[in-house]
């Protein structure tokens, strides 16, 4: 029997964790170091990749950083291989790079669309492509994706990123059907609204100092009354990345603060 310390150990484990310059992603990693792992990201963009090494170093983390459009199916093939060959086989994968454009549907272009699909929902499919096959010879994996309450919701302006989300819960339960015999399980987890730089318009005071009107929103549609943090992320990410977890297959754990639970407060 491992014991309770073990089963959420994640000693000697390689963690990829996409987009985890800061937000939700570097808050992952953060404790995924702390459990243990190696850990190893990537952004799209040079700068992005430095400014956050220095950002792990200074949290006590030496952290492997790369520059990966995480859309670019050969760009990812390249990393994940230069991965293997000079840190080792990635056990643990998340698919947290993302973006978001709040735009009208009816005046959001196909390219936009296009945009937004292919960094929430392909480049998950393409990263969870590029690490099965080692993960299958070497006897398990984890992947976990990040999804979304837009997983089970919609709202006006987001109609490419909900179609997206949806889609990436569906893909979750897909690899999990596919891949759960090869001892890897593909889970999600399903933030609420969390106070990152993604959503930094949604949070902005207004010009008189008062709070903005969908900040006000937020708080009465959730039972904890407040924003997550990407700390309250933490804990989840590293049971879905842990021993702890090796039965659980395919699921979204909604980290939401009881947003979906709730019809939200009278006005
Ligand atoms: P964020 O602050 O906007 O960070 C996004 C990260 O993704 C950045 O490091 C960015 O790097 C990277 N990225 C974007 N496009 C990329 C690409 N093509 N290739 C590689 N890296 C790319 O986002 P966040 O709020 O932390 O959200 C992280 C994930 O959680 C996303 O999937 C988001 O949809 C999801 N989520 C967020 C919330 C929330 O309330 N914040 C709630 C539910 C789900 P660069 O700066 O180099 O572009
Ligand atoms: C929005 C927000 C949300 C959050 C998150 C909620 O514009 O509604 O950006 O989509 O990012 O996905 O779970």
């Amino acid at each position: 029997m491992r014991t309770f310390d073990q089963q959420f150990s994640l000693e000697g484990k390689i963690a990829l964790i996409t987009g985890a310059a800061y937000g939700i992603g570097f808050a992952i990693a953060e404790a995924f170091a702390a459990a243990g792992a190696t850990i190893v990201f990537n952004t799209s963009r040079q700068e992005s990749v430095d400014r956050a090494l220095e950002d792990y170093e200074k949290a006590g983390i030496r952290a492997h950083g790369f520059v990966c459009d995480v859309t670019d199916e050969k760009a990812v093939q390249e990393m994940v291989s230069q991965i293997e060959s000079s840190i080792g086989v990635i056990d643990i994968l998340v698919n947290n790079a993302g973006i978001i454009k709040r735009i009208p549907m009816c005046e959001m272009s196909a390219e936009d669309f296009r945009k937004v699909v292919d960094v929430d929902l392909n480049a998950p499919f393409i990263m969870s492509k590029a690490v099965i096959p080692s993960m299958i010879k070497k006897g398990h994996g984890k992947i976990i994706n990040i999804c979304s309450m837009m997983s089970e919701l919609g709202r006006e302006t987001v109609s490419a990123y909900a179609a997206a989300k949806g889609g990436l819960k569906m893909l979750t339960r897909n690899i999990a059907s596919e891949y759960g015999a090869y001892n890897i399980q593909c889970n999600g987890i399903g933030p609420g609204y969390i106070a990152t730089p993604q959503t930094a318009p949604l949070r902005q005071p207004q010009p008189d100092g008062s709070r903005h009107p969908f900040d006000r929103f937020i708080i009465a549609k959730t039972p904890a009354e407040r924003w997550g943090e990407p700390e309250d992320l933490q804990g989840p990410a590293v049971f879905l990345a842990s021993d702890a977890s090796n039965f659980v297959n395919g699921q979204i754990l909604y980290v939401d603060g009881g947003i979906l639970a709730y019809i939200g407060k009278q006005p």
